[in-house]
């Protein structure tokens, strides 16, 4: 269990049912936005990303691995590669 993942997901999670809908992680993305600069469908494409069932919701287990997924991706892409250091996750 990854703890950061957890407090980052708990900021995501509204209303605490410990899965995010859609609405909740897209205003969720919003909250960090500023730092991540995402076009609307950039956010969509993550949330593609990260809902593995296509069940229209995130649960923790889809949420941590799409943050791997964007660790992974730092180095290769660069697209996130500031998504850590700028605080959006925290330090591990
Ligand atoms: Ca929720
Ligand atoms: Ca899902």
């Amino acid at each position: 269990m990854n703890e950061g993942y957890l407090r980052i997901f708990g900021e995501f999670d509204v209303n605490g049912d410990n899965v995010l809908t859609r609405e909740e992680f897209i205003s969720g993305l919003d909250k960090f936005n500023k730092h991540l600069q995402l076009t609307e469908r950039q956010k969509i494409k993550l949330m593609e990303m990260a809902d593995k069932d296509g069940n229209n919701s995130i649960d923790f287990q889809e949420f941590s691995k799409l943050l791997n997924e964007i660790d992974v991706a730092e180095e290769e892409e660069g697209g996130f590669g500031g998504v850590k250091r700028q605080g959006f996750l925290p330090g591990t």
